[in-house]
């Protein structure tokens, strides 16, 4: 078949470096496992790790084949409703948008008046200072003192938002040479970290890989249910130790089982954390230092989890994590239902960070690949 030879990729290859995995290396995945077998059927969950089914859920060969054919052939429908969920989500922000430019821009003319107050409405969107001049000035240049209808303003506002986006739309690459390859996921209090490690484990899963899942949130019984949860519903392998345990020591076992036990991903969770708390910044600091003895490459991924309906308060937390926690990449997520998805293009402004994917609900199939120019019109509400 055509599409086993060369596969297209799917949004969730695209995302997870998946897809073709299976079949030929993509060129750019560079040390990526070219084939996905040799990480597959490998016993070893460590002594200590829970082991909740991985192995028995690993395709072999030819199943693991037709997986990566099944996604290529369902990622148009599976695109279709990623889109309208994606617009769903931002409604509440397109909305305000569109509405405020057809109000602003409705038998008016574009002079220093209607620019002025498109600039309020950017601005209060949260699109960030930077964003907002360019769409003015790119604005004013073309058509200043003419009539303009709103539906233009609306094509600009999309393109100059693509432009941002498009540069830091990268999705989180699983390099299986590493083995493990190992993602620390960071984080304020309830920002989606447990939930977010949950859905990636799921998609990583569905791709062969095998995984394990770190308890580092050692605070709260609650959050080691909680992730140990994941770990059944995704047929994870999950390292857990008592209530109360030091979590860089937590890190470290973790990494040196996940590699005793070739594992291909190892997803480690921590506790939230204000990032004005030092204290805890410490402590995270900490954990990163520990992973390093074991590897000195790792954390391969240090993965920050935004709220999006946290609003102006992520910028100061990509600033403080990316210091403190040497933050990689980003996953926003609770961008359901928010009217402050805007955020996402002022953080990509200022920071020029990676967004890896955006969490569009609860549920583990609810994370989706980040998508500039998707991202960019479902927020002007195209
Ligand atoms: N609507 C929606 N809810 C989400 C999303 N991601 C996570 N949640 C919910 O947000 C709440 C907090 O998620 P967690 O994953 O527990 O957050 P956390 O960062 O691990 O929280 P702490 O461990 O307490 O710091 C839970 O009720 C999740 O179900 C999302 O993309 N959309
Ligand atoms: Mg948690």
């Amino acid at each position: 078949m055509s599409t086993l030879e060369k596969p297209k990729r799917s949004l969730f290859g695209r995302m997870f470096g998946v897809t073709e995995r299976a079949v030929v290396a993509d060129a750019d995945d560079g040390d990526v496992d070219p084939t996905g077998r040799e990480a597959l059927g490998q016993d070893g969950a460590g002594t200590e790790a829970t082991s909740t089914g991985a192995d028995d859920m690993a395709p072999a060969d030819p199943p693991f084949v037709t997986v990566a054919a099944a996604l290529d052939e369902t990622s148009s429908q599976a695109r279709l409703s990623w889109l309208q969920r994606l617009k769903a989500g931002l409604a509440k922000t397109s909305t305000v948008l569109s509405q405020g430019i057809t109000d602003v821009f409705t038998k008016r003319k574009l002079d220093a008046g209607t620019l002025e107050d498109l600039e309020d409405l950017l601005i209060q969107a949260d699109l960030g200072l930077e964003t907002t001049a360019k769409i003015t000035a790119r604005l004013k240049a073309d058509r200043f003192d003419k009539a303009i209808a709103p539906e233009e303003v609306r094509d600009v506002l999309i393109s100059e938002i693509a432009k941002v986006l498009e540069p830091i739309a990268h999705p989180l690459l699983v390099k299986v040479a590493h083995r493990p390859h190992v993602i620390l996921m960071v984080g304020v209090n309830g920002s989606g970290k447990t939930t977010t490690i949950g859905k990636l484990a799921e998609r990583y899963r569905g791709s062969g890989y095998r995984v394990m899942l770190a308890a580092g949130d050692t605070f709260r019984a609650a959050a080691i249910d909680q992730l140990k949860i994941w770990g059944e519903r995704t047929g994870s392998a999950v390292i857990a130790r008592a209530v109360g345990s030091d979590a860089a020591s937590l890190a470290f076992e973790a990494v040196t089982e996940a590699k005793t036990g070739a594992y291909d991903v190892l997803l480690i969770d921590t506790a939230g954390r204000l990032q004005n708390k030092d204290g805890l910044m410490q402590e995270l600091e900490k954990i990163v230092r520990v992973i390093r003895k074991v590897d000195p490459d790792a954390p391969h991924n240090v993965v920050l989890t935004l709220d999006a309906t946290t609003g102006q308060n992520a910028l100061n937390q990509v600033d403080v994590f990316g210091k403190r926690a040497g933050v990689t990449g980003l996953i926003m997520t609770k961008l359901d239902g928010t009217a402050r998805g805007g955020i996402l293009v002022a953080i990509a402004a200022r920071f020029g960070l990676p967004v890896h994917a955006i969490g569009v609900g609860e549920k583990a199939d609810d994370l989706q690949p980040f998508d500039a120019k998707d991202f960019a019109r479902a927020i002007a509400g195209e």
